[in-house]
């Protein structure tokens, strides 16, 4: 049978996509406030940061290590790292608007602060995941927003310290989320989905969450079923369905990853505050 889209369904949708138009600004105005991102420039010390001393004996006329011998270390792995303090501005700000958009969404407010942070802390890097999507291009296999300074592929992230390995996943992952062509209505579901997950660590009132993400792919389904054409609405729900448990696994290596860059960053202020509150902060 086909479900209908109820009234109030048809307000749900209305709000979060409004939720998510307030919070995601499509013409990237604001990434110019983060600090600049600085991409290898294809010298020796940029293509070979993991032998800092090596590099530079071979490119010099010395033939032994100077006396301040961390600086060259020092340098080159601040190269290797060199897209980090743009990348954490750009996942920084993108946490606060995914707060916002949260607290826009009908149900969120009213759970206690406790498990309002515990959803966002373990969802943050997911609804980012996802949110990322609407910049992302298979022209490239890019994040463009906007000019070729804001322009983010493989490369610039591993230049603030992600794998190579775990990065394909990412890419894959945001190749399959395009082809999928979801409606903003489908989009903006999924994220609040993601952010109701009641099995999150630290959640108590797990019931209450539970209920809002039922009402929530009960909407998502509802919608799917009227609206979606008939043509591609088949296993619609149950693809992205699947989503939220490659974005668990992307979440899991992310942490890992993260604490690595975070116990590697030389420049412990490369990381903004929040994303240490948010992702975790080793030092502490
Ligand atoms: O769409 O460890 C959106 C707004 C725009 C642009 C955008 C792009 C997202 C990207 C490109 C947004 C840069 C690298 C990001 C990627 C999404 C995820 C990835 C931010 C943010 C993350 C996570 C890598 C996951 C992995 C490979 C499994 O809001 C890089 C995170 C970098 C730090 O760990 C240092 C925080």
């Amino acid at each position: 049978h086909t479900p209908q889209l109820l009234e109030e369904q048809e307000r749900l949708i209305a709000t979060l996509i409004e939720a998510h138009r307030k919070t995601y600004d499509a013409s990237y105005s604001d990434f110019s406030q983060f600090r600049p991102p600085k991409r290898g420039d294809g010298s020796p010390e940029c293509r070979n940061a993991t032998n800092p001393f090596l590099m530079s004996l071979l490119n010099s006329d010395m033939d032994e290590l100077p006396k301040a011998s961390a600086s060259g270390a020092e340098a080159a792995a601040g190269d290797e790292l060199s897209m980090l303090p743009h990348l954490a501005d750009l996942v920084s700000y993108s946490i606060q608007k995914v707060i916002g958009f949260a607290k826009m969404i009908p149900g969120f407010k009213e759970l206690c602060t406790e498990d309002q942070i515990s959803l966002l802390k373990a969802s943050a890097i997911e609804i980012i995941i996802l949110r990322s999507n609407e910049s992302f291009t298979m022209e490239d296999n890019s994040w463009t927003c906007g000019s070729n300074e804001f322009k983010y592929q493989i490369g610039d992230v591993m230049q603030a310290g992600h794998k190579l390995e775990l990065l394909e996943p990412l890419v894959k992952f945001q190749v399959n989320m395009k082809k999928l062509d979801l409606h903003e209505a489908e989009h903006v579901l999924l994220m609040a989905i993601c952010l109701f997950s009641p099995d999150r660590p630290g959640v108590q009132d797990r019931c209450r969450v539970e209920e809002v993400q039922e009402h929530l792919t009960e909407t998502l389904r509802a919608y799917i079923a009227c609206r979606h054409p008939l043509s591609c609405k088949h296993m619609l729900y149950t693809k992205m369905v699947e989503k939220l448990t490659e974005l668990r696994s992307l979440n899991e290596e992310h942490s890992k990853q993260y604490l690595q860059i975070s116990q590697d960053a030389v420049n412990k202020e490369d990381l903004p505050p929040l994303l240490l509150e948010v992702f975790g902060n080793p030092t502490a």
